[in-house]
């Protein structure tokens, strides 16, 4: 692929849940030897180091199961224009953090799409849906949210206005395999890309992925992928907090990112959720890493493919 500028962003958000570790992320993936991994493949790396979140004052929630409310609010703010100032200059990776992150890079990321004109299409890799708001969360963990929060919905009302909301039939989700009741019905409503464990057992991964790829690139849209570990089946992944067995294998996260590759159109990307904590000896970080040099051109030959269509 062509020569890419890699902007790593350190998130170490770790207040989307109650589990503890994932503030430990970004320096695993340096530990995993990430920014290697890119320069090996001809790109250029900048690691900004670690981001901290603004300090905010907010209200008490109406739902009182709301954990840490303004430390979300604040890596909002600070990671929305923290997108929005790199992403003009190169290819922002996240290194985060758990899944509250993407409250902020999602919606830095719509904003900065809606500047250049391009519309702005979102891939969710993950076992959860994550669009849950503050008033249907049962768990009160916000990094459940991530999705309610940028297409608009309500009970955000303590989060900074959304410059660019983003509309809800260009967010594809992939490895779904643990979506709450109300999750469910708001994704019934809503006319999000819904691609579950059994469409990707019945029809293989590659078709709904290159389905929705065709649709970004028919408008030239830009792509932000947000890889959560648990896409991955945890006995390839186990460092994170929700577990859900029957995730992705090792070859299907695989075949995403060369897909993504080969399309050109991905614009920024989150790591998310990792948990350190819980890794078994840096496997986790480490196909994290491998899975980011896919998506950057690793391959096993150096040669165009042919297709097997
Ligand atoms: N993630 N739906 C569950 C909850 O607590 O709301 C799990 C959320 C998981 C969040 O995948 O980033
Ligand atoms: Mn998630
Ligand atoms: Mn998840
Ligand atoms: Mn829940």
């Amino acid at each position: 692929m062509t020569q890419t500028h890699c902007i790593l962003i350190g998130a170490p958000v770790d207040c989307g849940k109650r589990r503890r570790g994932c503030l430990m992320g970004p320096d695993a993936y340096r530990t995993a030897g990430l920014a290697e991994a890119i320069t090996a493949l001809g790109h250029t790396v900048e690691d900004l180091g670690n981001l901290a979140p603004a300090a905010v004052e907010v209200a008490p929630h109406a739902n009182d199961k709301v954990y840490a409310l303004a430390e979300n609010v604040g890596w909002t703010q600070t990671l929305m224009a923290a997108a929005q100032q790199a992403a003009p200059r190169g290819l922002p990776i996240f290194l985060g953090g758990d899944h509250a992150l993407a409250l902020g890079t999602v919606a830095g990321m719509a904003a900065h799409a809606q500047t250049t004109g391009r519309p702005f299409f979102a891939l969710w890799l993950d076992a959860h849906s994550d669009i849950h708001t503050p008033n249907t969360t049962d768990s009160g963990n916000l990094h459940g949210t991530p999705v309610g929060y940028v297409i608009g919905r309500d009970g955000f009302e303590a989060f900074p206005a959304l410059p660019a909301r983003v509309d809800p039939a260009n967010i594809c989700m992939i490895g779904l395999r643990s979506v709450d009741s109300a999750e469910h019905a708001a994704l019934l409503d809503i006319n999000v890309d819904v691609v579950d464990m059994r469409v990707i057992d019945e029809s293989g991964i590659r078709t709904p992925l290159a389905a929705f790829l065709d649709r970004v690139a028919a408008v030239d849209g830009m792509l932000h992928v947000s890889l959560d570990v648990d896409f991955l089946d945890p006995s390839v992944a186990p460092a994170v907090g929700t577990t859900v067995p029957g995730g992705a294998t090792v070859r299907e996260g695989h075949l995403v990112m060369e897909m993504l590759c080969d399309s050109g159109l991905v614009t920024s990307l989150d790591l998310v959720e990792l948990n350190p904590f819980l890794d078994d000896r840096g496997k986790t970080a480490s196909l994290m890493v491998d899975l980011t040099a896919s998506l950057l051109g690793r391959r096993v030959f150096d040669r165009p493919t042919r297709s097997h269509a």
